[in-house]
């Protein structure tokens, strides 16, 4: 599209659609007008898409989660149809600054963190790839929470992004369903009816997934709650106002929030009623797509496949058994098998805590029809396999880990480590009876989002130097490495992350108030914050570090700034305490004269996706540190990897895989392995031997109590000292001193730029298989047996 075309479109838009005179326009303004015109480009390929997968009758590919962390939309959109130079040149001469109009646009924070990311990634790669898929989820009202620090302590404030017009989707009125909730069982003549005693409308809204290049676009679509009838109007007729709006407060509260937990089990009706209410609107619309052009439902395998994330949707199993049975009169068994054969499952963790279950009792008043299956199900079970030992239900609970293996064909885990570690722990009983159900498929991360848009220092060397291809092929960064040898590349190279680190360092100047020197180390941990994920392992690291600068204020020291991200689950005191810790701390160190020019501390409020795609394109250093055994896979170590950023890390989740690809040499290995964690565990004392053994750690530790950055406090930090000398249950203390020996590894590697330049280049080099196009092309081959369309695609063929 010419830049007068696209010109011309974002005026009318203005003009036509907003209603907006050019002279009075807003950056808000602006930005709905571009967002409007480049959405105008991708209801073409979309509809084709549609069209092609229905003409060939392919298969469809469902992809069920309660999170989609989709972040901005107007950038990556521009950035697939290839209109992104074009509209910067339409900016620059309507002299209105383009950077503003594109962080005008709110983070679509649909999502906790991996889970919810890794299905955004997904969804672009299903698109880039062409194969037809649809993303069900919940159309929150109000995302993850937005974080603030007061005196270093996280403050939770609600998320709004719905309050201004989500240009990017469709509503769909004509796409809704009634979902029915609570009620009892009739027998009719030997088939169940469920009347359910209330029941809600799912309504969709649609919005388009646009590939690489334009070629092919598939649907979110997400379900938003509305009540049956708007207004009780006999009592409102009676006076009773607030009481007739009851009801419409009461269904819109299912689409209302995200829970923001990440692991742990809230139990809480709200949350099962949403899990039923999306997984069940979305197979109905999944039925109802198939009976349009089948009869047999036994087909349905051949024509669905549906991804489980995680066993949020876990109710998925018994309510297809419902549909095909109660509501179409298929026998329970074929039901049964039916169903297994187009679901699978992702399990994301291990950790127990984090594992859903739901008491009988809420099961059995939410969904009455749903636990008696549940039961079926389980006896059919135990007489297929007389040897088992596991059940679904178990101590008046529905374990929805177990339903959903039992439940489905396939299940996987997110990398090679993790998958093992399932097949050996958790689903061990389950993984004997069915060897072959349980696959591996390491996460991925889409190179589009998180390299070519977010680092366009690197991606124009990239491009370069082997030219586009990478962008669709990330495999094809493999042909970097010739060019390592020459000096030209890695001075470009250099030049390149230096850029990012200075943009990021006039952000954060204007944003934090403080003044980094982009020649210093960039050391970046940023996730949620959990004792596993060990961000007090880092923050221990950079006291001890601090202090020693302090002992010796004459040495030579590599400057570092220590960057930390991410939010507290609200109920998570110990994370929360983390938190309050890092800030304390940044305070004392930033502000110490001795040390100050080697070692700041920043800890940027709200991260979300569009700070991380400031963060690690600037990142020298990716942390990557969680206990062995307890990070499923991670996704942000693929992200700096990907950009050049070296990582000091423990043969956790994907890091294993990811220092394979990029090789030992590149890798700042530390740490007990799994095996090793579990021994250590169980040796009484190894907390206090470790200290013992450490004169560093035991300074560290015993700062946290003299209330050296507690205003002399000494009850402030005194939890997480006492967590850490007396249980240490993720190893922290253990695992400190060869955490200082990497760090200091990693200070001196520095140093040898020439030698750093070469390490960063061969992991942004080697680091394309982590892209999740690889990772879809896994499922779609190993699981769904699904294949892409797009050759068929009549527009792609022009
Ligand atoms: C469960 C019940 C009630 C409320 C909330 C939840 C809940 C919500 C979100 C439980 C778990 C999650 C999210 C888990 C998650 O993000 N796991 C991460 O998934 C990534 C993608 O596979 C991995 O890379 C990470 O290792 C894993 O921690």
């Amino acid at each position: 599209m010419s830049k007068e075309v696209l010109k011309g479109a974002v005026l009318s838009h203005l003009k036509y659609t907003l209603g907006k005179d050019a002279d009075h326009a807003t950056i808000y303004d602006w930005r709905v007008a571009l967002s409007q015109a480049v959405r105008d480009r991708i209801v073409d390929p979309w509809f084709e898409a549609t069209r092609t997968a229905y003409r060939a009758d392919a298969k469809r590919v469902y992809y069920l989660s309660m999170e989609f962390l989709i972040g901005r939309l107007l950038e990556d959109a521009m950035v697939n149809t290839g209109v992104l130079d074009e509209a910067k040149a339409v900016f620059d001469e309507l002299g209105l600054p383009f950077d503003r109009v594109i962080h005008n646009e709110p983070d679509a924070a649909l999502g906790n963190g991996g889970l919810g990311r890794l299905a955004a990634c997904f969804l672009e790669s299903l698109s880039t790839l062409g194969i037809p898929a649809y993303g069900y989820g919940i159309r929150y009202e109000h995302g993850l929470f937005r974080q603030r620090f007061e005196n270093g302590w996280q403050i939770e404030e609600p998320e709004d992004w719905l309050t201004q017009e989500h240009v990017w989707e469709f509503e769909r009125p004509e796409a809704s369903f009634e979902i029915g909730f609570g009620g009892n069982v009739h027998n009719n003549g030997g088939r169940a009816v469920w009347r359910p005693q209330e029941a809600v409308i799912a309504q969709a809204f649609d919005t388009p997934v646009i590939g690489w290049q334009g070629r092919w676009a598939n649907t979110l679509r997400l379900w938003g709650a509305l009540p049956k009838k708007v207004l009780d109007l006999g009592r409102f007729n009676a006076g009773d106002y607030s009481g007739a709006a009851e009801v419409e407060a009461l269904a819109r509260t299912i689409s209302r929030v995200l829970y923001p937990d990440d692991t742990s089990d809230a139990g809480k009706a709200l949350r099962l009623k949403q899990e039923y209410f999306f997984t069940a609107a979305s197979l109905r619309d999944i039925l109802r797509r198939f009976e349009q052009d089948h009869t047999d439902w036994r087909d349905l395998p051949k024509k669905v496949a549906i991804q489980l994330n995680d066993t949020h949707p876990a109710i998925a199993g018994p309510e297809l058994v419902r549909l095909l049975t109660d509501e179409r009169g298929m026998e329970f068994e074929d039901a049964v098998d039916v169903a297994r054969g187009c679901l699978n499952y992702t399990n994301h963790t291990l950790l127990p805590e984090a594992l859903e279950r739901w008491s009988e009792g809420l099961m059995g008043y939410l969904l009455p029809r749903h636990l008696e299956l549940i039961d079926q199900i389980d006896a059919l079970h135990a007489r297929q396999y007389p040897s088992r030992t596991v059940t679904a239900r178990e101590h008046g609970e529905v374990k929805m880990g177990e339903l959903s293996f039992i439940m489905a064909s396939r299940v996987n885990g997110v990398s090679a480590l993790h998958t093992e570690l399932m097949k050996e722990t958790v689903f061990k009983d389950l993984h004997t009876l069915h060897p072959e159900r349980i696959v591996n498929q390491t996460n991925g991360v889409t190179p589009r989002r998180w390299l070519r848009s977010c680092n366009p220092a690197l991606s124009t060397l990239i491009t370069d130097t082997i030219g586009e291809g990478w962008v669709r092929d990330a495999e094809q960064l493999l042909q970097l490495e010739p060019h390592i040898g020459d000096a030209g590349f890695l001075d470009r190279f250099a030049a390149a992350k230096h850029t990012n680190k200075v943009q990021l360092s006039n952000w954060v100047g204007r944003n934090l108030g403080v003044k980094l020197d982009p020649d210093a180390m960039f050391d970046i941990q940023i996730k949620r914050i959990h004792e596993y994920k060990r961000q007090h392992l880092n923050i221990l690291e950079t006291i001890a570090l601090w202090q020693e600068m302090r002992d010796h204020p004459n040495a030579d020291w590599t400057p570092r700034v220590k960057v930390f991200g991410g939010k507290a689950a609200p109920g998570y005191h110990f994370a929360k305490q983390i938190i309050h810790l890092i800030n304390s701390v940044a305070r004392v160190v930033n502000n110490d004269p001795v040390t100050s020019k080697w070692l700041k501390v920043i800890y940027p409020p709200n991260y979300n996706v569009t700070l991380a795609e400031r963060l690690i394109p600037a990142a020298d250093l990716s942390e990557q540190i969680s206990t062995a055994g307890k990070e499923a896979s991670g996704t942000g170590n693929m992200k700096f990897a990907l950009n050049g950023a070296l990582t000091i890390g423990t043969l956790d989740g994907a890091n294993v895989e990811i220092r394979e690809h990029v090789g030992a040499e590149n890798f700042f290995l530390f740490g007990m392995t799994a095996q090793e964690v579990m021994e250590r565990r169980a040796v009484e004392g190894h907390a206090a031997e470790a200290i013992a053994a450490d004169p560093r750690l035991a300074r560290a530790i015993d700062s946290l109590r003299n209330g050296t950055f507690a205003d002399g406090d000494h009850d402030r930090f005194r939890g997480i000292a006492d967590n850490l000398a007396i249980s240490d249950y993720f190893l922290v203390c253990s695992d400190f001193t060869d955490y200082w020996r990497a760090s200091r590894e990693v200070d001196s590697a520095f140093r040898d730029s020439g030698h750093w330049w070469r390490m960063a280049a061969l992991n942004t080099a080697r680091s394309g298989w982590f892209s999740s196009d690889r990772t879809i092309q896994g499922y779609a081959k190993d699981i769904w047996n699904a294949a892409s369309q797009m050759s068929a695609n009549t527009l792609a063929a022009e």
